[in-house]
């Protein structure tokens, strides 16, 4: 199944926290394509530093809960902690899509509820993949564009 995985990282040393990501991620699954890495100002929650932003592309035989799973152990890795909802963090892994599957348990929802309105996963997203769309909320760059306006 091919998932789209989005890398957030707003502490220490950001861009080698998101290769060493990228390095875990495919130990687990195959990697088809990483976009760039971009610098963004953090979205919602407390005054907190600037991310460092990608999104990568795979191929893995995991099922969705597996796989997020897989991604929280690498988070947890990262030193990674939980104190404050959407605040700053080594290692942000979000499962963004499935392809067309819905999934909405306590663990887990597909697409990710927030993806379609946040530039700092449409836009990298859009690099690799111009021509994704969210099952149920439309064309990547027709999100991107409704909201940089
Ligand atoms: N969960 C449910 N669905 C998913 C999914 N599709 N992918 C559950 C990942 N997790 C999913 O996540 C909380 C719970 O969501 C998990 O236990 C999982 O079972 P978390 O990673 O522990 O907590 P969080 O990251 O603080 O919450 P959340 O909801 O993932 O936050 P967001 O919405 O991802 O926001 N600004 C910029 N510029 N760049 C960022 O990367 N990130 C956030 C985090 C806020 N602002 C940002 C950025
Ligand atoms: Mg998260």
């Amino acid at each position: 199944m091919k998932y789209v995985v989005a890398l957030g990282s707003n502490l220490g040393d950001r861009s080698q926290i998101l290769e060493s990501a990228l390095e875990e991620i495919g130990n687990v699954s195959e990697i088809i394509k990483v976009s760039s890495f971009y610098e963004t100002a953090p979205v919602g929650g407390p005054d907190q530093p600037d991310y460092m932003n990608a999104i990568v592309i795979i191929d893995s035989q995991l099922s969705p809960e597996d796989l997020l799973l897989s991604l929280q152990s690498i988070e947890n890795k990262a030193g990674r902690t939980r104190e404050v909802r959407w605040g700053a963090r080594t290692l942000d892994l979000d499962l963004i899509s499935a392809g067309d599957l819905k999934v909405e348990s306590e663990f887990l929802t597909l697409p990710h509820p927030r993806a379609h309105e946040r530039g700092f996963v449409l836009q990298p997203w859009l690099e690799i993949d111009a021509d994704a769309e969210i099952v149920g909320k439309g064309r990547i760059s027709e999100l991107l564009a409704a909201i940089v306006g």
